[in-house]
């Protein structure tokens, strides 16, 4: 499937997303997803350096007003992904949530993704409606066998057009390395590419004792809670990949609500103008140098 085709050619088309975010998931060296949740956070993180993006169900669900638990609606977040990729031009992995239903509401959401700019999707191994996995402690897994099916179908339908990640919530849900191996297991078997195992404790200890008993496939971890491990440690685990998971949209509450609460205070837009982007440096990101160039070629000129 040629994606290049709905990524806007003045951003630089990427001529095959999936195959980028194989490479950047598979290969030996430590990579980085760096999570975006609109088009702007998407050519922010592109501009830093990122070669990959994670488009998360938390920032995005946020970033429209939404809680992380599946009210904002698939075709939203489709949305979403959409302007991601044509506002960065990055490969991105979808957070999937549980995949909004069973089997074919997966696949259906899968191939959308496809369609519309995702090289990647991550299914967690929850049911429908989801909750965040740092929400509450009642987080109830779906069945082992209910949801492999759920994998083989996204599997079967896309084939190698994009990049499966399974994640597994055995840890975040209160069972122990055991049940995270045995789910683990059964995911590689349903044709997963790459397998997340997530943790909500404070340090990396348990990703560490999961890295260390399983080898099937390239690990992805999101080190949002245990965020004092250096790096080298999951170098040194031959982790594959590190989600920074939502950094931007919390920047983005903490530099908002710093600004309207000075603007409120002072009654004027002066004291906050060193803080704040410049108009320019937003023309600059979303490359309004192109369109100018565009209206010298196609409009009329008059005078
Ligand atoms: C997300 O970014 O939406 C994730 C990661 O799924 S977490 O919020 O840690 O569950
Ligand atoms: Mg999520």
């Amino acid at each position: 499937m040629n994606q290049a085709a709905s990524i806007a050619k003045s951003i630089g088309a990427v001529e095959d997303p999936t195959k980028m975010l194989r490479n950047l998931i598979c290969s030996s060296e430590l990579s980085f997803l760096m999570e975006a949740h609109d088009g702007l956070s998407a050519a922010i993180a592109r501009q830093a350096g990122f070669k990959g993006l994670w488009a998360s169900g938390l920032s995005i669900s946020s970033a429209l007003g939404y809680r992380d638990a599946n009210e904002a609606s698939w075709t939203e977040i489709v949305d979403v992904v959409e302007r991601i990729a044509d506002a960065s031009g990055l490969p991105i992995l979808v957070d999937g949530d549980s995949g909004f239903g069973n089997f074919n509401n997966a696949r259906l959401l899968a191939m959308k993704l496809l369609k519309r700019g995702g090289a990647g999707v991550c299914l967690e191994d929850k049911r429908f409606p989801k909750m965040n996995s740092f929400v509450g402690d009642r987080q109830a897994l779906a069945d082992i066998v209910e949801f492999s099916g759920r994998l083989k179908a996204i599997k079967d339908i896309t084939g190698s057009d994009l990049v499966l990640v399974a994640r597994t919530e055995a840890l975040i849900a209160g069972h122990g390395l055991d049940e995270a191996l045995q789910r683990a297991d059964a995911y590689a078997d349903a044709g997963a590419d790459a397998l997340l195992i997530h943790s909500r404790k404070s340090d990396a200890g348990e990703i560490l004792a999961f890295a260390k008993r399983w080898q099937k496939l390239p690990i992805v971890i999101v080190p949002t809670k245990y965020y004092r491990t250096p790096v080298s440690a999951y170098r040194d685990a031959g982790i594959s990949t590190v989600i920074w998971a939502n950094h931007a949209m919390r920047a983005a509450v903490a530099g908002m609500r710093a600004v309207c609460s000075r603007i409120v205070a002072e009654e004027s837009i002066a004291g906050v103008e060193p803080e704040v982007a410049t108009l320019e440096e937003v023309f600059g990101l979303l490359r309004y140098d192109e369109l100018i160039s565009a209206q010298d070629r196609y409009l009329p000129q008059h005078g």
